[in-house]
């Protein structure tokens, strides 16, 4: 049987840990992720209100610096007791170019005198899907993953805000789940999950 070249397809994210989750997940398609990094494509300004508003913006930015089809993750953590904070901002929200670090060592901060019983807080995400920078059509997937914010961090899988996300059905943070178990619960990996369907007709066949 003669198969059909896999098709490019580029990932709008500078952000390694998603890159990882996001690699793993779609290796089940017939498509070559290339990282944004393979191009010389100028920053995008995050200015939308909305995680899929940027999601759709990162995705039309890098189709149109690559020329490739393109898919984007517009991610973060929203705290109750915090008013939703640091939602769509959370990769900036000890400043712009904060390090995870700094952003966790923030959170801890403004979660302390909050007591356990309000602590209630969900990942949001938001995946896009572009055939093209012009797709008047784009893939649209969103997932939430509900837990609690905890005062101390621990573990030390995952990437930014892991080691104080508590799940609740796990009995521990996810920075202490293993990558492949996160995958399967996670915001992200509920939104990869109904974009593999949706790629499904256009990509079929596992490698
Ligand atoms: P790109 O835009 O280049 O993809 P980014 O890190 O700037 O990278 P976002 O604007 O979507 O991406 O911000 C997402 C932030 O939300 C991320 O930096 C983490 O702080 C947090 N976040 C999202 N998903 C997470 C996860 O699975 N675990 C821990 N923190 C997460």
């Amino acid at each position: 049987m003669i198969m059909a070249p896999a098709q490019s397809v580029v990932l709008a994210s500078s952000n390694a840990g998603k890159a990882r989750e996001i690699g793993a997940v779609l290796s089940h398609l017939c498509i070559d992720i290339v990282p944004q990094s393979h191009f010389d494509i100028p920053e995008t300004e995050e200015t939308g209100l909305t995680f899929e508003e940027n999601a759709l913006a990162k995705a039309r930015h890098a189709a149109m610096y690559s020329g490739l089809p393109a898919i984007a993750d517009d991610s973060g953590l929203e705290v109750d007791a915090l008013g939703g904070a640091p939602g769509i901002y959370s990769a900036r929200y000890a400043g712009k170019g904060a390090t995870d670090q700094q952003n966790l060592d923030k959170l801890v901060r403004e979660i302390a005198p909050v007591p356990d019983t309000e602590r209630t807080a969900r990942f949001r995400c938001a995946m896009v899907y572009l055939a093209y920078a012009q797709d008047p059509s784009p893939i649209v997937c969103h997932g939430i993953w509900e837990g609690r914010i905890v005062s101390e961090p621990k573990g030390v899988n995952g990437f930014g805000y892991d080691p104080v996300f508590f799940v609740p059905t796990h009995g521990c943070t996810s920075a202490e789940l293993p990558p492949e178990v996160k995958n399967q619960l996670s915001h992200r990996g509920q939104a990869l999950k109904k974009l593999l369907q949706a790629l499904d007709m256009r990509y079929r066949t596992e490698r």
